[in-house]
């Protein structure tokens, strides 16, 4: 009879194309062979290396499931299988590709004007220009309805507004060359998109200072946004779309990719306990997998891992059939992410005191994996969207 393989327990890869097959197998060969080799002295260093969305892009991993310029046109499924490949090395350099295609290039595809696209999307598939999104402020992350960065018409260049404002922990926005950055019209107190280039920011009008010493993410770089009347001419802001919409929807396509993205974290500790577990020797010569507690540590995981994924690949099959709710990508991210940081947590006893090493990777991915359930809607908050959609009664205001 058919055979149990504990990678993939209820053969999850039945459901997936031909294409989807082999863009993940290609992810994986570049994550496995250029990544995973740096990432131990990347997250020691606190270091981001941008050649990483060059060399992603030209594999044609950045955007994969948008469709132009220059873009891969792949499914949903096969962009939230790069984002597995790339979190099981490390959730910082998923998160890094995560702002580059989802939120910034995933927005300007959906919310930007003709220019817009032809101006930015070529060049950030490639990984030439690189994208960072300002949402969170220091005092609005989860509300992110009450922010106060403003834009205001410029008093005497026409055609121009300035933004005014600060943003925090922003992936990506210390090395960016376009950032993403949602503010308020001062006119119509409206939420809109603005897209800053860097290089035509007048001296002393935007900073992108790194946030150093982070105990998570650490081969991610972070930073914040700070705009003081920095001019953005009127072409630059998305000519659409008002409110919270416009994040909102840039979300809905990242937070499917974590959801996808942490499984590949998930599996990655699984394996690596898994081969601890079957060298680690103790008690009459015993490998520590033979006893019954280790054995349920990775039962857990492996079962949650195979749930996780079959309900991510489902979510990401209705997003491309235009039948899917936000709340279903809640539960997802939520899920997921939540169950791959139990699991990574439980899984890191079993390296007993080397889980302490830095060298065993457990740690590097419990820290990370923390971060993961916070940003993009901490767990709590989608447990809200979630209780809101079942009882039709909003709790967080
Ligand atoms: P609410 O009244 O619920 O909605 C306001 C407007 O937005 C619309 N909307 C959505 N549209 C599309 N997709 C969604 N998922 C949407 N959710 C809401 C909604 O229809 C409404 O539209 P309109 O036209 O009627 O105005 O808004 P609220 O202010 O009550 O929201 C509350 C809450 C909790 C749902 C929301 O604020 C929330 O999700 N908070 C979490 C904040 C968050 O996710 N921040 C993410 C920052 S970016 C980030 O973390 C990137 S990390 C990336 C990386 O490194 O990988
Ligand atoms: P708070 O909103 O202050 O929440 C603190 C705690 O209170 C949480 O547990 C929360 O669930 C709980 N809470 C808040 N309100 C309620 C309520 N009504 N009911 C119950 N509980 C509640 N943002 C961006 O815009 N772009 C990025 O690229 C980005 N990258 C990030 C990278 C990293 C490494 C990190 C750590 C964060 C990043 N973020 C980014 C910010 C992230 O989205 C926010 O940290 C997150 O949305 C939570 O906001 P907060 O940190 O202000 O926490």
């Amino acid at each position: 009879g058919p055979a149990f393989d504990w990678q993939d327990p209820l053969v999850s890869k039945d459901l997936l194309t031909e294409d989807e097959i082999a863009i993940s197998e290609t992810a994986e060969r570049y994550c496995q062979e250029q990544l995973l080799p740096r990432v131990l002295e990347a997250y020691r260093d606190e270091h981001y290396d941008p050649n990483i969305l060059l060399e992603m892009g030209e594999l044609g991993l950045l955007g994969a499931n948008l469709t132009g310029y220059g873009c891969a046109g792949a499914s949903t499924v096969a962009s939230g299988l790069i984002t597995r490949a790339v979190e099981r090395v490390d959730s910082g350099y998923r998160s890094g590709m995560s702002v580059q295609s989802s939120l910034v290039m995933g927005g300007i595809h959906e919310f930007g004007s003709a220019e817009q696209k032809d101006k930015f999307l070529p060049l950030m598939a490639q990984g030439k220009l690189l994208g960072a999104f300002g949402l969170t402020e220091p005092n609005h992350g989860s509300d992110p309805g009450s922010m106060e960065t403003t834009a205001r018409p410029h008093p005497n260049k026409k055609g121009y507004l300035l933004l005014s404002g600060s943003k925090t922990w922003i992936t990506n926005s210390p090395i960016a060359d376009v950032l993403l950055v949602w503010a308020r019209l001062q006119s119509s107190g409206k939420i809109r998109g603005f897209l800053v280039e860097r290089k035509d920011c007048p001296p002393g009008t935007l900073d992108t200072p790194p946030i150093k010493d982070k105990n998570g993410l650490r081969a991610s770089t972070t930073g914040m946004i700070q705009l003081d009347d920095c001019p953005v001419p009127e072409a630059h802001m998305f000519p659409e779309v008002e409110g919270l919409r416009g994040p909102f929807s840039c979300l809905n396509s990242a937070r499917f990719g974590i959801a996808l993205g942490t499984m590949g974290a998930l599996e990655d500790c699984i394996a690596r306990a898994r081969t601890y577990a079957l060298e680690r020797r103790q008690f009459k010569d015993n490998p520590i997998a033979k006893y019954q507690l280790v054995q349920k540590k990775l039962s857990d995981a492996v079962t949650d891992a195979a749930y996780g994924t079959l309900a991510a690949i489902q979510v990401g099959r209705l997003k491309d059939a235009g039948k899917v709710a936000p709340e279903m990508i809640s539960m997802v991210k939520r899920q997921n992410c939540d169950r791959a940081l139990v699991n990574a947590r439980v899984l890191q006893e079993i390296f007993g005191g080397n889980a302490v090493s830095d060298e065993y990777g457990i740690g590097r991915h419990v820290a990370n994996l923390f971060v993961t359930q916070t940003y993009e809607g901490q767990s709590d908050i989608h447990s809200l969207i979630l209780g809101r959609a079942i009882t039709g009664i909003q709790a967080f205001a």
